[in-house]
């Protein structure tokens, strides 16, 4: 029998898998072009977007200059763009697969989400760890409401510092909040404009690269969606949960 490798599918022998999720305009896309401008150069990267229709996430990440666009592809995932990411991972699974084939070997795989609902969260099925990018446009009590990617995810980014005074966010008690509802996983406030805050993101993604391609961090599922509605292909309102087995 031919010989197999011990663990095939673990992020030793493959790429890490990291989901950026969150929701619509809260700044997903501009936070891995950042993360392609700061980091191109020392990881091997590619990049996954999810669009409902089409595949905008791409291009415009392909125009942003900061990676191969050959490098970047998108999946189109229809009227639910979350079970893309929790339910029926195969397209992206088969994505990220092709991706890593073609740019063989890759150290970091980002794969952006629809994010069409405040409680997406990706399967721990695709990734190994996930973002999830709030901003301060959304208002400063949404970190303190809560939800699975807010409460769960390895990752919280406050977006849009820049913007804060604008809104009338208080970004140190939004940040105090997040971290109430966190139980001690990191909470980061970003601005692009802002080098210190892109520099910490830089960090956090190097650390986690090395301590999930050393196996030593777990995946953890944020747990499922609230249920939801949205409008289906044949234009009427669909409310559903996600029955999910685990
Ligand atoms: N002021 C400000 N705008 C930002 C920042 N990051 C992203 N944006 C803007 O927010 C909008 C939505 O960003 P995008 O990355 O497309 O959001 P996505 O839908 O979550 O992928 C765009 O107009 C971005 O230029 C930031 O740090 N500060
Ligand atoms: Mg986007």
């Amino acid at each position: 029998m031919p010989e197999m490798p011990e663990k095939p599918d673990q992020p030793g022998n493959r790429s890490f898998r990291l989901g950026v999720a969150g929701p619509v305009g809260t700044g997903k896309s501009s936070l891995i072009a950042t993360v392609c401008r700061e980091l191109a150069s020392v990881l091997r990267l590619g990049v996954i977007t999810n669009d409902i229709y089409t595949d905008e996430d791409a291009r415009l990440l392909r125009s942003a200059g900061v990676l191969d666009p050959e490098r970047i592809r998108a999946v189109e995932t229809g009227a639910c763009p979350h079970t893309a990411i929790r339910d029926d991972v195969t397209p992206n699974l088969i994505a990220v697969e092709d991706l890593e084939r073609d740019f063989a070997p890759l150290d970091v795989v980002l794969v952006e989400s629809g994010g069409d609902n405040l409680t997406a969260t990706f399967s721990p099925a695709l990734v190994d760890a996930q973002i999830f990018v709030l901003d301060v446009a959304g208002g400063g009590d949404v970190a303190r409401k809560g939800g699975p990617g807010i409460a769960r995810a390895d990752l919280l980014v406050v977006n849009k510092t820049d913007l804060a005074p604008y809104v009338g966010v208080d970004v140190p008690r939004m940040v105090a909040d997040a971290q109430a509802a966190r139980g001690g996983k990191p909470v980061l406030a970003l601005s692009r404009t802002d080098a210190e805050s892109v520099a910490r993101l830089k960090d956090w993604v190097l650390s986690m690269t090395a301590v999930v391609r050393s196996g030593g961090h777990t995946p953890v599922d944020p747990g499922p969606m609230a249920p939801h509605s949205h409008v289906g292909d044949d234009g009427l309102l669909i409310t559903h949960t996600h029955a999910h087995s685990h």
